[in-house]
């Protein structure tokens, strides 16, 4: 037991919890401390664990999740009852639907009280509430247990489709004390909690026989290839095969933006002109217009139609979600992807020379459009000129990892901004969702072992803004930067009828965001040119100082939603 055992060799629910998490190397703990956890924050931090104490329960929640995506092991999120544990379900929830391991553990009431109804303080049935919206949830109610709990907790957020499991754990369960002796046996250290799963030998020739009959293939990498850290292979597989690949934007690194075969600058030209689709850790979801050209109307345009798609996943029922699959590959991608590299012979044939010469020609034609656009200096700065620097300082610095949200903000870091490495940009995923910006970045800094850059549209960083004050007390090397153009979406709305209160979408005009930094004794900068926003930017990432970075940006600049604007009903004629 390597927490202290009380004086008769007895331990308590809160020394088996925290050797339970130790036995298993999870050595980092996200929370709000208040009743019935604060005890075990401070008992946690003092047998050795990393706790980091948030101000909102859905930041600690994001950051534990993202935490499980760099990892692969479940990040562990700690709360409250009732109010802090459905604070901490938002990001279980996106954490679920992002495949993200994290692990929600919240106090909660007595079960004889909550299933009488008798009206407990913060009485709430949690665990009835969290198991439709996550992938596994388990009450525990006695010590021996605990041991139990965690590891099925473990087994369940890591194995398979990776997600967000909660462990609910009653407040008595914590001072119940049993003998130390039992209590060190009844702890689990779980074995292979992530078990390889090997495709079927038929599977793979399936799809190489269809990857192989292609004339115009595509290699589609998603979030889960990210995750699954087989990149060596990944990167083999693309360019053994020789097949343009598309990366979805937290994919994007997996190989540099900068290769060769990246078609991401002819992406609305690859993927309805494409005819064979090799999905490797992507979902034909939204993000993928369904993989039938899918309209946000819900019509389907005429240009998509006739792919074959092969669907490496390992959740055997992804396939067929949206479009039939014609070579459903079910298994973990590395061992997917190493059966595919080891069935293609030497002679693999390299993609038609019409269809690689089609992308260059497209590709080109963006490139040029957006160097073009990159090269104007407008002021006040737009998205364009203020991310052309951030283009910069990522490539100057390949391993600072890209925390990224927001409408615009996130669409124009998204094709502007280039990765390099693996797992370096984080952002609002499958959900869209706003609000993952500093959990994220305050994950990122305390397991990611590298500078952190976080660009943020100014209405996204207000979800999150009041955790500049956790990134100050930890003193993370936490670069945020607000593009900063008044409003959501923009700052030009106006209130048609003339009275006093600003349009819905507006914020204080000229806001000052940095000021926000400089309250905890961070490094706040106001810029408003390019060049001051590449001097500070420099300055951050080498003093690694907590800094935010308050970039005015035109408040016409941009579009409702960004990319995804038509998301946003409109009446059918502006007034
Ligand atoms: C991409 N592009 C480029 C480059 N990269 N041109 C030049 N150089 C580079 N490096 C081109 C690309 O070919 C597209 O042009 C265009 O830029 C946009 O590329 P993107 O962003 O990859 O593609 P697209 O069509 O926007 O992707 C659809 C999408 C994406 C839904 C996957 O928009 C997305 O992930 N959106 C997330 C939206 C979201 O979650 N928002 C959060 C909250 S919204 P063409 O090929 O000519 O089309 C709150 O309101
Ligand atoms: P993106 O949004 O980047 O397209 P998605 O989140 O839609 O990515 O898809 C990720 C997919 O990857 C999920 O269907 C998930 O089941 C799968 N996945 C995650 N980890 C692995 C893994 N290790 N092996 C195989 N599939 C995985």
């Amino acid at each position: 037991m390597t927490t202290d055992a009380t004086a008769n060799d007895t331990t308590d629910g809160f020394n088996l919890l925290i050797d339970a998490l130790k036995l298993n190397d999870l050595d980092t703990i996200f929370c709000l401390p208040g009743i019935p956890i604060t005890d075990l924050t401070r008992k946690a931090q003092a047998a050795g664990l990393r706790v980091i104490a948030f101000r909102h329960e859905q930041n600690a929640g994001n950051a534990a999740a993202i935490a499980g995506f760099m990892t692969q092991k479940p990040g562990i999120c700690l709360t409250v009852s009732a109010p802090g544990f459905l604070n901490g379900l938002v990001a279980l929830t996106n954490a679920t639907t992002n495949c993200f391991p994290m692990i929600l553990i919240s106090g909660s009431s007595e079960r004889e009280i909550v299933d009488l109804q008798q009206g407990d303080y913060e009485e709430m049935d949690q665990l009835a509430i969290a198991r439709p919206l996550c992938k596994a949830a388990y009450r525990v109610l006695h010590a021996e247990d605990i041991g139990v709990g965690v590891a099925r907790a473990i087994r369940a957020a890591v194995s398979g489709r990776p997600g967000g499991v909660y462990l609910d754990f009653p407040a008595k369960l914590f001072a119940q004390v049993m003998d130390a002796d039992a209590g060190r046996k009844s702890l689990i250290k779980v074995v292979d909690p992530a078990p390889r799963q090997i495709p079927a030998p038929d599977a793979v020739r399936r799809a190489l026989d269809l990857l192989k009959s292609a004339r115009r293939p595509l290699i589609l990498l998603g979030k889960g290839a990210a995750y699954a850290q087989a990149d060596a292979d990944i990167r083999a597989l693309v360019e053994k095969s020789g097949i343009p690949y598309l990366p979805m934007s937290m994919a994007k690194g997996l190989l540099p933006d900068t290769h060769e075969q990246s078609a991401a600058a002819a992406r609305s030209y690859v993927l309805p002109a494409a005819d064979v689709v090799l999905l490797i850790g992507a979902r034909l979801n939204w993000l993928l217009s369904h993989g039938k050209g899918k309209t946000w109307g819900g019509k389907s345009s005429k240009a998509w139609g006739g792919q074959q798609y092969i669907q490496i996943d390992i959740s055997p029922q992804e396939a067929d979600s949206n479009v039939r699959i014609a070579a459903p590959l079910v298994g973990d991608i590395g061992s997917c992807v190493a059966a595919l590299l080891g069935g293609m012979g030497a002679d693999w044939a390299r993609p038609p020379a019409d269809w690689l010469n089609a992308i260059a020609e497209r590709k080109n034609k963006n490139i040029a459009k957006m160097a073009e656009t990159l090269a104007r200096d407008p002021q006040p700065m737009n998205f364009h000129s203020a991310l052309n620097v951030v283009r910069d300082i990522i490539k100057a610095n390949p391993d600072a990892i890209l925390v990224n949200e927001g409408a615009n903000a996130l669409d124009f870091t998204r094709s502007i901004v280039d990765m390099y490495k693996p797992r370096k940009r984080l952002d609002v995923g499958t959900w869209g969702v706003m609000g993952i910006g500093m959990g994220f970045a305050v994950a990122a800094a305390v397991v990611g072992g590298h500078p952190v850059i976080a660009i943020e549209g100014d209405s996204a960083f207000g979800f999150s803004g009041m955790e500049v004050e956790t990134i100050c007390r930890y003193h993370l090397p936490v670069c945020i930067v607000i593009l900063n153009n008044n409003g959501v979406y923009g700052g030009a709305d106006v209130n048609p009828t003339g009275g006093p209160d600003v349009a819905p979408t507006v914020f204080v005009k000229g806001a000052r965001y940095d000021k926000l930094m400089e309250a905890f004794g961070g490094v706040a900068v106001h810029v408003t040119t390019p060049a001051e926003l590449r001097s500070a930017m420099e300055e951050a990432v080498r003093s690694k100082e907590p800094t935010l970075i308050n970039a005015v940006i035109d408040e016409t600049a941009g579009t409702e939603s960004g990319r995804i604007t038509s998301l946003n009903p409109q009446s059918a004629k502006k007034k």
